[in-house]
């Protein structure tokens, strides 16, 4: 039997648009944390006009969540954000670091898509604190803690000479970033061949930085979207120690392989659990919430074991 990397939940999927209390088309690409023992889900969805919102649902359990009367953030409506923000905000990303959480969303307008920082401290505000790349970049990861005294981020540009690849970039402040550096690209014949990216804020492990990525691989009936694992070196994260040959999950539900874009799983968050597991999040086929357990050990030594060459 082939091995189970990531068990689904049996209730999948756990959050739908008939959840939500306000009219969305969609319910996908949740960042996920936990906030005073609790599960903090902001997830996106698509508004009849097509364009996206982040709203908020909460959990005990980390499985079985509840939508708030009201979302979450909204494209800006003044401000430097508005120019920004005005064709939508998606996919947020949400990590503990220093005392407060830190959102990382894609804004989308007239300019291209770009990355938004924002933070909370109690899921109930939200500030804005700046917009953090140029276009075209998405899928922006923060590390939850500095490294050799400076923040790190994993991002994902995209040019046509290199395209859609992992960056990491670093900054004294979060708001100003550099020395950028290209870790890893999509492989050649292989599942991620089209595109790759950061999907949930690193894991930390004891043998390194765990990412769960994207990848797309183009096909006769469009792009399939699955998972992959990498590791990133402890105190020098640009260092991928080892990338899994083989994806970790791919769309096989039927809420997963078809939707609003079929054949797509899509993953903005992970949550590190005490007993060695991680909860997995993924948006399936851009339409629904799923999640599921994997054991971080597991998917550290599928990386190690390697087989996919990072560059
Ligand atoms: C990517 C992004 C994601 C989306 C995925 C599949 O390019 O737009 O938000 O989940 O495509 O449609």
């Amino acid at each position: 039997m082939k091995k189970e990397l990531v068990k689904r939940y049996e209730n999948n999927p756990i959050l739908t648009k008939d959840d939500i209390p306000y009219p969305v088309e969609t319910v996908h690409n949740a960042g996920v944390v936990k906030y005073n023992g609790r599960y903090m889900m902001l997830f996106r969805s698509h508004l009849a006009n097509g364009r996206s919102i982040i709203g908020i649902a909460e959990s005990d359990d980390g499985f079985n969540f509840k939508a708030r009367q009201q979302p979450f953030m909204a494209p800006a409506k003044e401000g430097a954000f508005a120019e920004y923000e005005a064709f939508g905000v998606e996919d947020a990303r949400v990590v503990f670091l220093e005392g407060a959480y830190y959102i990382t969303y894609s804004a989308y307008s007239a300019h291209g898509v770009r990355i938004g920082l924002a933070k909370t401290t109690d899921f109930e505000l939200v500030e804005r604190v700046a917009l953090i790349t140029q276009a075209d970049h998405r899928n922006t990861v923060l590390f939850g803690e500095k490294i050799d005294g400076r923040y790190v981020r994993l991002d994902r540009p995209h040019s046509d000479i290199n395209p859609w690849s992992i960056w990491i970039s670093y900054s004294p402040d979060l708001i100003h970033w550099g020395d950028s550096k290209v870790v890893m690209k999509p492989a050649k014949y292989h599942w991620d061949e089209m595109k790759i990216g950061p999907g949930a804020p690193p894991v930390r492990t004891d043998k390194g930085w765990l990412n769960i990525y994207h990848g797309a691989f183009q096909t006769m009936a469009g792009a399939v979207y699955r998972l992959g694992a990498a590791l990133h070196k402890l105190d020098d994260p640009a260092v991928v120690l080892g990338a899994s040959d083989r994806w970790i999950l791919e769309p096989a539900d039927a809420w997963e392989r078809t939707g609003y874009v079929p054949n797509v799983v899509f993953c903005c968050g992970a949550v590190a659990e005490e007993d060695g597991t991680v909860k997995l999040y993924w948006g399936g086929a851009d339409t629904v919430m799923c999640a599921g357990t994997a054991v971080i050990e597991q998917l550290v030594e599928l990386c190690l074991t390697g087989g996919r060459e990072p560059l």
